[in-house]
């Protein structure tokens, strides 16, 4: 938790870059380390999820780690931990090898397997961003769902907080929700900028802190350039 602020201090960004190659690249990992080096410096993480974890080794995945920590950079694993206690922790000690810094859980295992998702990573040196409430339409459906009374998500944010996790993630899509869960401790990170439809000021403005960015950034002809025009438009409306 304080390293990535510590990051986004010293690079003036909230921008996690979400390196979501498209399976048409041929040289993921040249491309990786190509996007990371022309987008380094408009950033404080990347995130990386299926789209490397599953086509690299291990050993490709920690070269861009090292790649990302020698920017100044957070890496975050973004594969959804969400399986028995015995699997979550196996998984966050390969992925803690591999280099990260942090990894998303899904607060839906219960309270118990999450405290203890979390006191195994902390253990590693590594964070836990918990899920509150997705991005995508369907995410009302099982985040928003009334059980006893009140939104799966607020459950799933007490958990984050009881357990001690380091963050949530709340979309950009759901302005209500961000409003909500701002008022809370934990350093919210919010994902579906750009290709699924949020926008990065409303975001900011609502209460996201980090801005979980990949399409409109890696798909672009000039990645930097998006990225840095992102950066400055988010800074300009935090001073407002
Ligand atoms: P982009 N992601 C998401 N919504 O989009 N981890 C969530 O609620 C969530 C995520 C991831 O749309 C998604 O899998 F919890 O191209 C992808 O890696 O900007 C990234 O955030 C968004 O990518």
């Amino acid at each position: 938790r304080e390293r990535i602020a510590r990051a986004a201090d010293a690079k003036k960004s909230p921008i996690v870059l979400a390196l979501d190659l498209p399976t048409s690249k041929r040289n993921l990992p040249a491309f990786a380390a190509k996007t990371i080096r022309a987008v380094g410096q408009h950033i404080c993480a990347v995130k990386m999820n299926f789209h490397l974890i599953l086509p690299l080794s291990a050993s490709e995945i920690s070269r861009i780690n090292k790649l990302v920590h020698s920017y100044g950079l957070q890496s975050i694993a973004d594969i959804k931990l969400n399986d028995i206690e015995n699997t979550n922790e196996v998984a966050i000690d390969h992925l803690t090898r591999m280099g990260f810094d942090a990894v998303i859980a899904n607060p839906f295992i219960g309270k118990g397997g999450l405290a203890a998702l979390v006191q195994k990573a902390h253990k590693a040196g590594a964070g836990v961003i918990a899920l509150v409430y997705m991005s995508h339409p369907g995410a009302k459906e099982g985040f928003g769902l009334e059980v006893g009374g009140r939104g799966l998500y607020s459950e799933f944010l007490e958990r984050a907080t009881g357990a001690g996790a380091d963050g949530i993630v709340v979309g950009a899509t759901q302005l209500d929700i961000l409003r909500q869960v701002a008022k809370q401790q934990l350093p919210v990170y919010s994902p579906g900028i750009g290709a699924q439809g949020g926008d990065a000021e409303q975001a900011i403005r609502s209460g996201a802190d980090y801005l979980i960015i990949g399409r409109s950034i890696v798909e672009a002809a000039q990645p930097a350039k998006v990225a840095k025009e992102i950066q400055s438009r988010i800074l300009l409306s935090v001073r407002k």
